[in-house]
């Protein structure tokens, strides 16, 4: 799996990209010959907090830069800084970011997230990214057949990234499309099914109910599958996020975060929220609304972002 990240890396401009749009602000703290004392210690902790990393993330990289300041260690903001960077760089869980297959079979991937979070574009991404970086043959799968135009939006990413697609009639039971899939996935060789799912229900019980159903059918059609329970986040709702990803979490079990629209937000530093406060790994992150537009999750990488540095890709 190291060539996937290897592949990613190699994609034109992504690393840029990611620096360009993390609109975070939090470099502009950091001027060199700018001195630390309470009045820069209050702008970088609200600055961090807008950024939405979450109040014990600031509170704990504040203190550390206070504590040493006080000791007269440090004295000026890029030396703040390194301290900040340092904080960044530490704490994340060594979890799998990467996706996992099956080992023989078709990978099913089962994506959920609430209504507008940017599931059936983050599919369209991996469906692109699996196709075209990957040389997999992938199939899509319209589990959203609660609302009108769902089965028409993924029914036109099938057609302009050329996999094929599995659908049924809106209103449809979701689980039959999903067990349908799972048959044709199977018979056609496919090596992955990616089912889209729909983000509001008449009531959230009924929506954790039903993705509950998806995930059983597709469990007995498919051995080890859902080999992936991906959740789509938006990065720009901030804290909301982390609550629901605690909601479905509970539900069905999510195996990976997909961060979806990170560029243009200043919400960036969610990230770090959600490495304190969930045991969840974002394994991509989305950075715009056309297939290309995903990147893998890479700390360093994002971390130098946040600073708008020009990152070079951590060593796969
Ligand atoms: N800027 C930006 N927009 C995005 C990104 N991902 C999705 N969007 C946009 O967000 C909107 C909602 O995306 P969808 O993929 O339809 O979201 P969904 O979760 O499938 O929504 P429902 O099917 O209604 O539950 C669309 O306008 C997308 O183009 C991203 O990474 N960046
Ligand atoms: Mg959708």
């Amino acid at each position: 799996m190291r060539f996937f990240s290897k592949t990613l890396d190699k994609l034109k401009g992504a690393l840029r990209k990611t620096a360009q749009v993390l609109n975070t602000d939090i470099r502009t703290l950091f001027v060199p010959g700018r001195q630390i004392n309470e009045d820069f210690l209050a702008e970088l902790e609200e600055k961090f907090l807008l950024a939405d990393m979450g109040v014990n993330n600031v509170e704990r990289i504040v203190d550390a830069i206070r504590e040493r300041w006080r000791l007269g260690k440090i004295r000026n903001a890029p030396e703040a800084q390194s301290i900040v960077r340092d904080e960044l760089l530490t704490g994340w869980p060594d979890q799998d970011r990467e996706l996992h297959f099956a080992p023989s079979g078709p990978t099913v991937l089962l994506v959920a997230g609430i209504n507008g979070a940017g599931k059936t574009t983050s599919i369209a991404k991996l469906a692109w990214l699996l196709k075209n970086q990957m040389n997999k043959k992938v199939m899509l799968c319209a589990s959203d057949t609660f609302r009108a135009a769902a089965v028409d939006q993924l029914t036109i990413w099938a057609g302009r990234l050329g996999v094929e697609i599995i659908k049924h009639k809106m209103g449809s039971d979701p689980a039959a499309v999903a067990y349908d899939a799972c048959e044709a996935a199977k018979s056609r060789g496919m090596d992955v099914l990616i089912v889209d799912t729909a983000g509001r229900l008449h009531t959230q019980e009924h929506l954790m109910r039903e993705l509950t159903k998806i995930r059983d059918v597709v469990a007995k059609r498919i051995e080890g599958a859902p080999h992936e329970v991906l959740l789509v986040l938006d990065a720009t709702t901030g804290q909301n996020a982390i609550q629901q990803a605690k909601m479905f979490s509970q539900s069905i079990g999510i195996t990976g975060i997909v961060l979806a629209k990170l560029d243009g937000t200043a919400k960036g530093g969610v990230v770090l929220a959600i490495r304190d406060q969930l045991n969840i790994p974002v394994k991509f992150i989305g950075l715009g609304e056309t297939p290309q537009d995903i990147e893998t999750f890479d700390p360093p990488r994002f971390v130098a972002a946040l600073f708008g540095e020009n990152a070079n890709p951590s060593p796969a």
